[in-house]
């Protein structure tokens, strides 16, 4: 089934010049690029964006890292797009549970610093698709 996710390349993964590599792998995938932008975060955004963690204890650190630099956030399109990006990132923690071939298990060694965002369900991709670009029909 054809559905939308949102991704973002978050400011360590901009930072570290690996744009090029997240997107080739998105198309290599055979994923296509429906939206796409660099954009710096503002606070309020990345607190709506990561609302479902406003409770835990990292969730300033994040807001802080998310506003640090730039992001590049896209609308990634495709057959089971949002499982399908999740399996290209890796899981969250890039030692522990990202596996190598993957861009967080290939290009990552923090939690913190996990270089890409995908969202983790329909209902997400809906909510944040929304969110980051409000003038998009889906
Ligand atoms: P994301 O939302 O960014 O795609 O990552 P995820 O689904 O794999 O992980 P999630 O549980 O939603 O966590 C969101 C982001 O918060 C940071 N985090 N830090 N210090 C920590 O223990 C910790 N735990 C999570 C990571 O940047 C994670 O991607
Ligand atoms: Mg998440």
């Amino acid at each position: 089934m054809t559905e939308q996710t949102l991704v973002l390349i978050k400011p360590d993964g901009v930072q570290r010049g690996l744009v090029g590599e997240v997107i080739a792998r998105i198309e290599r995938k055979g994923l296509t690029l429906a939206a796409l932008e660099l954009r710096q975060v503002s606070t309020e955004l990345a607190s709506e964006h990561y609302a479902e963690h406003a409770e835990r204890p990292f969730f300033g650190e994040l807001l802080e890292f998310i506003t640090s630099g730039p992001v590049v956030a896209m609308v990634v399109a495709g057959d089971r797009a949002i499982p399908a990006f999740r399996q290209l990132a890796g899981g969250t923690d890039p030692v522990e549970k990202a596996t190598p071939g993957t861009i967080r298990g290939d290009f990552g060694l923090q939690t913190q610093f996990n270089i890409v965002h995908g969202s983790d369900s329909p209902e997400s991709a809906a909510r944040e698709i929304a969110l980051w670009f409000p003038s998009l029909n889906s």
